[in-house]
């Protein structure tokens, strides 16, 4: 396989309804994609931050360039997937700038092989039970309601956008409306050690999981703030590598770890991941980032892998966006289906691809 061409498209895609979290609110899916043309075939990825550096210090502009400038100009025609993070040793951090590149590489890699991400990845179920991540509301009575449509769409567990001011209440308002649902929160970093007492009410709630209430630099914080709660902590954001979770797991600072391919830098290392935390008996789920169906179906293939015991925030299309890039994934009795074409088995839709695409740009030819 020879590297031909690195396209970047800006797209730019409308959310069904704003989604707000502890650190900001999305109403539009504003990233970039990538397309690596190979004498063989081609491979697409995309890259899952945001305009700003909210949820991680990584964003749209900056990834742009570190690619162009940094990346890009590492790797070799010749280069696969695999070698992607030797080659990109020396530039630190940016790992979700990375995975774009080295998941546009794989997805190339294996249609040329004519093997699905799932083949590649040691998936073992074709679909996978999906959870719905469920935003901060301006009303208890408008989350109620937006639970209580996700749950007749069928989806088998609800996680909670929690926020100071904004997770006693509606966690124990969603608990007594809707009983025995599968349940759980994500903080994303808006907690200090602090506020340990103040978590400690979430335990009567008999949540499945406590996502991330710390500073993501704060394992030791995790650690401690895991004594004082029954909870079972989840760390998202603090889990850039296998090491880390190693670390994490090692300082018994989480009880499960949630998987999302972009942070950790890429397939390779979340499955690695994955291998750490099943070796460790720590269940791993599959986190989402409100991709289009281009990274969507990788995360899919991810989910099925024997040690994602938990249902992940592998949503259907529908719920994030109107219409979407890639023939919609659809939720079906509370699943969804693994794809099984080559590579990351979906494809954009070129007609609805031009019509969200705001700006390309050749990084190498
Ligand atoms: O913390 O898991 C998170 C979305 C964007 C950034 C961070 C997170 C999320 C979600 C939504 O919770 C997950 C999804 O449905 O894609
Ligand atoms: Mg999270």
């Amino acid at each position: 396989m020879k590297i031909e061409r690195i396209e970047l498209l800006h797209v730019a895609i409308p959310l069904v309804s704003p989604f707000r979290t502890s650190f900001g609110t999305m109403t539009t899916k504003d990233t970039f994609l990538l397309r690596v043309v190979t004498d063989v075939a081609e491979g697409w990825a995309e890259f899952a931050a945001d305009p700003e550096p909210l949820y991680c210090s990584e964003f749209v502009a900056a990834a742009e360039i570190v690619l162009a400038d940094h990346l890009v100009p590492r790797v070799t025609p010749d280069v696969t997937a695999a070698k992607v993070a030797p080659l990109t040793e020396a530039i630190k951090g940016h790992k979700l700038a990375k995975a774009t590149l080295e998941t546009a590489i794989l997805d190339a890699e294996l249609r040329a092989y004519g093997m699905s991400m799932g083949g590649f990845l040691g998936s073992v179920a074709d679909r996978v039970p999906s959870g719905v991540s469920v935003g901060i509301k301006d009303s208890i009575k408008a989350l109620l309601a937006d639970v209580e449509g996700y749950l007749a769409e069928g989806y088998g567990r609800i996680k909670l956008k929690i926020e100071p001011g904004w997770d006693v209440e509606p966690v124990r308002e969603v608990r007594q409306r809707f009983g025995d649902i599968v349940l759980q929160v994500d903080a994303n970093t808006a907690y200090a050690l602090a506020d340990a007492e103040h978590l400690r009410r979430l335990d009567e709630f008999d949540l499945l999981l406590m996502e991330q209430p710390l500073d993501e630099d704060d394992i030791r914080g995790h650690a401690l703030l895991a004594q004082r709660v029954r909870t079972p902590i989840c760390l998202d954001e603090s889990i850039t590598s296998a090491k880390d979770a190693a670390t994490a797991i090692a300082l018994d600072a989480c009880r499960v770890v949630n998987i999302k391919p972009a942070r950790v830098g890429g397939y390779l290392e979340a499955r690695r991941i994955h291998d750490v935390c099943v070796a460790h008996g720590i269940p791993v789920w599959c986190g989402g980032m409100l991709e289009t169906g281009v990274g969507r179906g990788p995360n899919l293939a991810l989910a099925a892998l024997p040690g994602f015991v938990l249902p992940g925030d592998v949503s259907a299309s529908r719920r994030y966006f109107a219409e979407d890039i890639t023939e919609p994934f659809e939720l079906v009795d509370g699943h969804m289906t693994v794809p099984t074409g080559p590579g990351i088995g979906v494809d954009p839709i070129p007609e609805t691809l031009r019509r969200f695409t705001t700006a390309t740009r050749t990084l190498y030819s």
